[in-house]
């Protein structure tokens, strides 16, 4: 320190100054970046690559690192040369088990450093829940498995962070969680569990308790994708007349959206034709049918009449483009509801693993839930107590889309009223808010305004205090905005005017709707109906 007495303050400011200037200066020209392969990030982190690339027309130029975190936490952190000083991380969908490498560009474009995490499989390699499954060339099953059901996106954020530093000099201001499906699975237990990974949250259609998705898609297919009960996919334009016809003036407003369909008692035995012989015609549904039907409606319950899962709330049977949103998810074969269903029974829910050889028909309603207890403790993001996510002044934008049919929507109201409860009305919604997306499918798509900027009202809230109201959600058809309409705050909706074009958002505002007994309280509190002989 001695030699630092002698110099003055003006040679300190200079060669600060200096270190500054090669420190910007040596990150653009590739040598840094290539140097991050070198550094050391711990005994458990291998740094495959890190390569500078050129800007394109997906994303300006970056840093871009690969590598893995043990045992096998695939990642990929990229690193703008122009950086915001914030983070951007994105999240997987379905069982993950890949790089979400497209919406890093999001970010990227913006000026973000992002990360992703394949969560510890590749699946590849190992499809659907087969990485968690115990065989002997499969030694990390138990491990993969916990970093699925949260660790390995934990894990990605810390070590992201620490790249960041050693990269810019700095940590990131400001680190954000984007993620939609599993992506928002991830994001509510990155919430739940490790608040200090992010100051912003969007959290889109979570599967946030993907153990009783499961449940509700072996539940879906053994009611209509079986036996007597099924119902093809070229059946749904019947269903979906039938269910608009009902729901859609419930609202008072015919505009082929039904804002709450909790308000529309839709029920398959009395709003559906029956076919006058026990043959299914074609505009006609079998006794079999509408029992079937009913139960997708009425949610997943055992044997008691006790209620497990919501039931499907209506308007997703509708179609776009020719493509109904129950298709791939409901019906038909029983698509992807019952694909990840009977692989998660297989090789996740259960101790001792089911194995491959288990099948979907073979669930029992009654003695298998309570035997998940422990794999929905370690995978459900359910934990209601958010507090320390406000405390650290975090803030959660969190949407789903009513005519949502793989991801039940129901689930996401469930669990903010939950929060609400947990942690006060008023004190929640300083920080955490739902929008729920009248005719919007999984993410995005369906017959509503599913077009919105979720994430800049996000970064305005949390970094200058600018809570959101209204969103500005869109229709877009071959390019063109053919509605807007604003999407509400749970629990407003949308409520028109009175006069002007209905598609235009200025003709409508938002509204706390009169208390309705909600559908998931109804079915809690109701027993089964007797689903007698005759029809009504
Ligand atoms: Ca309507």
């Amino acid at each position: 320190m001695g030699n630092h007495s002698h110099m003055n303050t003006r040679l300190v400011l200079i060669s600060l100054l200096l270190v500054a200037a090669c420190a910007a200066s040596a990150r653009a020209d590739g040598a840094s970046c290539s140097a991050l392969a070198k550094k050391s990030f711990g005994s458990e982190v291998k740094i495959e690559s890190a390569t500078l690339v050129p800007a394109a027309s997906q994303a300006p130029e970056h840093c871009d690192v690969r590598g893995v975190i043990a045992p096998e936490a695939k990642f990929a952190v990229k690193l703008p040369t122009n950086w915001n000083n914030r983070f951007y991380m994105v999240g997987g969908g379905g069982f993950a088990g890949q790089l979400s490498l497209g919406p890093m560009n999001a970010g990227l474009q913006k000026g973000y450093a992002t990360a992703t995490t394949d969560t510890g499989h590749d699946a590849a390699k190992e499809p659907l829940g087969a990485f968690a499954e115990r065989r002997a060339d499969n030694p990390n099953a138990d491990r993969k498995k916990l970093d699925y059901a949260y660790l390995a996106v934990h894990n990605t954020a810390a070590l992201a962070k620490q790249i960041i530093s050693a990269y810019y000099g700095r940590a990131p201001k400001y680190s954000y969680w984007v993620g939609c499906s599993t992506g928002g699975r991830q994001g509510l237990m990155e919430a739940q569990r490790y608040p200090e990974d992010f100051d912003g949250y969007v959290i889109g259609a979570p599967v946030l308790k993907i153990s009783h998705e499961g449940i509700r898609g072996i539940w879906n297919a053994q009611a209509v994708s079986t036996g007597a009960g099924a119902v093809s996919y070229d059946k749904l334009p019947v269903l979906a007349e039938a269910v608009y016809k009902k729901c859609d003036g419930v609202d008072g407003l015919q505009d082929g959206l039904i804002t709450d369909p909790r308000r529309c008692d839709f029920d398959p035995l009395k709003d559906l034709d029956r076919c006058l012989i026990e043959a299914e015609g074609r505009d006609c549904f079998t006794w079999a049918q509408l029992q079937g039907l009913k139960k997708v409606y009425d949610g997943v319950r055992n044997s008691k009449g006790g209620l497990l899962y919501p039931g499907q709330p209506p308007g997703a049977e509708i179609a776009v483009n020719g493509r109904s949103g129950w298709m791939g998810s409901i019906g038909g074969d029983g698509g992807m509801g019952l694909v990840f269903g009977e692989s998660t029974m297989r090789f996740l829910a259960f101790e001792p693993q089911r194995g491959k050889d288990w099948n979907w028909k073979q669930f029992n309603f009654d003695t298998d839930p309570p035997q998940m207890a422990a794999f929905s403790k370690m995978i459900d993001a359910i934990n209601p107590d958010l507090s320390k996510v406000k405390k650290r002044g975090g803030k959660i934008i969190h949407y789903h889309g009513w005519a949502d049919a793989l991801v039940n929507p129901q689930m996401s109201v469930d669990y903010y009223e939950s929060a609400l409860k947990k942690m006060g009305d008023k004190q929640t919604k300083e920080f955490y808010k739902l929008y729920l997306v009248p005719g919007m499918f999984h993410c995005a798509g369906g017959v509503g305004c599913d077009r919105a900027d979720w994430f800049t009202p996000l970064v305005e809230w949390v970094e200058k205090g600018v809570a959101p109201g209204a969103l500005n959600g869109s229709r877009v058809e071959k390019g063109e905005t053919v509605r807007t309409r604003p999407l509400c705050a749970y629990p407003e909706i949308a409520r028109y005017n009175g006069q002007g074009d209905i598609n235009k958002a200025e003709n409508f505002t938002c509204a706390t709707p009169s208390t309705i007994n909600a559908a998931s309280d109804k079915s809690t509190a109701r027993q089964p109906r007797r689903e007698g002989k005759k029809q009504k």
